[in-house]
């Protein structure tokens, strides 16, 4: 980050090929206050799926371009279909941690456009999928975890089967690309942290680079 002692410290451990655990590189409190000012623009809501259900997990975004899926099918776009106004401006932190993240793990000159922010609450999880809305593969993705922490899965090229599975804390960053990009990922139950029992969320924060012709998929 800003600091050149951290940033030449930060270890980096390649957890699966082209995926790249950054353990503690982000600041989570300074993305916690940052999460607080999108969300009294654009709020969290559960979107609705194409098969006509809700979003476990509560969703909005920030940047010139945001996820979003209703009866239709999954796409991006530049409006919040909520406010009907442009999606909150992507804070500067947000861009630098990103653009950064990327750069340690080989993956100069990313640009984030798209920046979707996930809050799950105890209970919830994320199956199996793959992210494939962006109209860009060759860009990586960087997540952020927030809160509580997560035991994320890899599938790889198949939805489902034995996956490898990663513990994410509050702070870590993952960056994902190349043959990476389009492998099956999901995250498991959210449970309380007994270390930690005050905390009741997290919040997962995605970078990403959606081209503004990509076509809607279901
Ligand atoms: C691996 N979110 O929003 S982020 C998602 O913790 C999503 O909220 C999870 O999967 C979460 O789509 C995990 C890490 C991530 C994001 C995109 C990927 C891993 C990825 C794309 C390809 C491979
Ligand atoms: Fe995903």
């Amino acid at each position: 980050m800003s600091d050149l002692f951290t940033s030449s410290r930060a270890e980096i451990e390649e957890i699966y090929p082209e995926v790249f655990l950054l353990p503690s590189f982000a600041d989570s409190k300074k993305l916690q206050t940052l999460i607080k000012q999108i969300v009294r623009v654009s709020p969290f809501r559960k979107m609705q799926t194409p098969m006509g259900h809700y979003t476990s997990v509560e969703m909005t975004n920030c940047g010139t371009m945001g996820w979003t899926s209703d009866s239709n099918g999954y796409r991006y776009l530049s409006q919040d279909p909520l406010t009907k106004k442009d999606w909150p401006a992507m804070p500067s932190y947000f861009r630098k941690l990103s653009s950064d993240a990327a750069s340690r793990c080989g993956f100069s000159q990313f640009q984030s456009n798209a920046c979707l922010i996930n809050h799950y609450q105890i209970g919830n999880k994320l199956g199996s999928h793959q992210d494939k809305d962006e109209g860009d593969f060759d860009s990586p993705i960087v997540s952020v975890s927030v809160g509580l922490p997560a035991i994320f899965q890899i599938y790889g090229n198949k939805r489902s089967g034995i996956e490898k599975q990663v513990k994410l804390y509050d702070g870590d960053v993952l960056v994902w690309g190349g043959q990476s990009r389009m492998i099956y990922h999901g995250v498991k139950t959210i449970q309380i942290d007994p270390n930690l029992p005050l905390v009741k969320d997290r919040f997962n924060i995605t970078f990403r680079f959606a081209a503004s012709n990509a076509a809607s998929t279901r």
